[in-house]
């Protein structure tokens, strides 16, 4: 171990939509969690390893917390519960929209009070909330007495970010690094892959669309001779109609969200991407514990 080298998990917590993915990703400077203008675009734990001067931060990026109404919302919940169990600082996150005393923010003061980790508020979006209304929300929380500190920041803009950094590895206790110095996640490509055809159908889809999707990567194969990976996927709908409307009138929906993933593919692989898409439907698989598991969601 390194003289003096900090390390530890930190979990980012809190309701849908408050900027957790997009602050994962500005502290990394790389985009590892997908970030979309709708609520429960995360389903999953997405780990974001920064490295460092002063040690390795295990960043976990979480679901949003909200009352769950179906299985996929129930693993989403308890995916996110379990990540505050196993880390060493949890953070709370909240945005300029009202509603602390909201439902979905008991919910999470109900999980903060659960762990005996020490606990940090941030106070996202000040870009937009404006400096006094952000420092007037945090005052307010910090009285509650759940925090250790309450920091202001803006994720997309950058701002009080690197303060965050600081009062993080303050935190820390000296240990180990997890993982080698290059790794920004120890997400496997095929699962990026996944995520970024997700976040085009969340971007492309409205009202409930965009809750009945889920995405399975049936082949994807690397073909290093000819610089070119070839990427097989299927894209889940809950009912035959739906089908229809993420195809589009001569598949004019389907082909945008499929170029769109491809490019984004291609950035991200440095290769060519092959691209398929396939729609099917399973019936009311958000609602159905064994299909959840086949796609990935246990
Ligand atoms: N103005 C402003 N918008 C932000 C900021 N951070 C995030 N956003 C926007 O808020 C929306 C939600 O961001 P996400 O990062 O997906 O939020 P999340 O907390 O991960 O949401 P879930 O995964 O659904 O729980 C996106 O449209 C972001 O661009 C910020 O600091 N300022
Ligand atoms: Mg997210």
């Amino acid at each position: 171990m390194a003289e003096g080298k900090k390390s530890g998990f930190v979990a980012l917590l809190g309701r849908p939509n408050v900027g957790k993915s997009t602050l994962l990703n500005r502290i990394l400077g790389a985009k590892v969690a997908i970030v979309t203008s709708k609520p429960q675009t995360t389903r999953d734990r997405i780990a974001g390893i920064l490295t460092g001067e002063r040690g390795q931060i295990v960043f976990l990026d979480s679901p949003g917390i909200h009352r769950p109404k179906k299985a996929l919302n129930s693993y989403m919940v308890r995916t996110a519960e379990r990540i505050a169990s196993e880390s060493d600082i949890v953070v709370h996150l909240v945005d300029d929209r009202p509603g602390q005393a909201g439902e979905e923010e008991t919910l999470v003061r109900g999980i903060l009070g659960n762990v005996v980790v020490p606990r940090l508020l941030v106070v996202n979006k000040v870009d937009r909330m404006g400096e006094s209304t952000a420092k007037a929300k945090r005052n307010a929380l910090m009285e509650s007495g759940l925090y250790r500190e309450g920091y202001l920041l803006s994720a997309t803009k950058g701002q009080g970010v690197n303060a965050f950094l600081s009062g993080l590895f303050d935190l820390l206790p000296e240990g180990p690094a997890y993982y080698p110095e290059e790794d920004l996640t120890d997400l496997p490509m095929r699962f990026i892959a996944k995520e970024i055809i997700r976040e085009k159908l969340f971007n492309e889809l409205s009202e409930e669309l965009p809750y009945s999707v889920a995405v399975a990567i049936e082949e994807y194969k690397e073909e290093p001779e000819k610089r070119l990976v070839r990427i097989l996927a299927e894209i889940y709908v809950e009912r035959d109609s739906q089908k229809g409307m993420i195809i589009g009138r001569g598949g004019r929906v389907l082909k945008k969200i499929g170029t769109e993933a491809r490019l984004e593919l291609e950035k991200e692989t440095g290769e060519r991407v092959y691209l398929e898409l396939f729609v099917k439907v399973e019936r009311d698989w958000t609602r159905n514990e064994s299909t959840l598991t086949r796609l990935g969601y246990a």
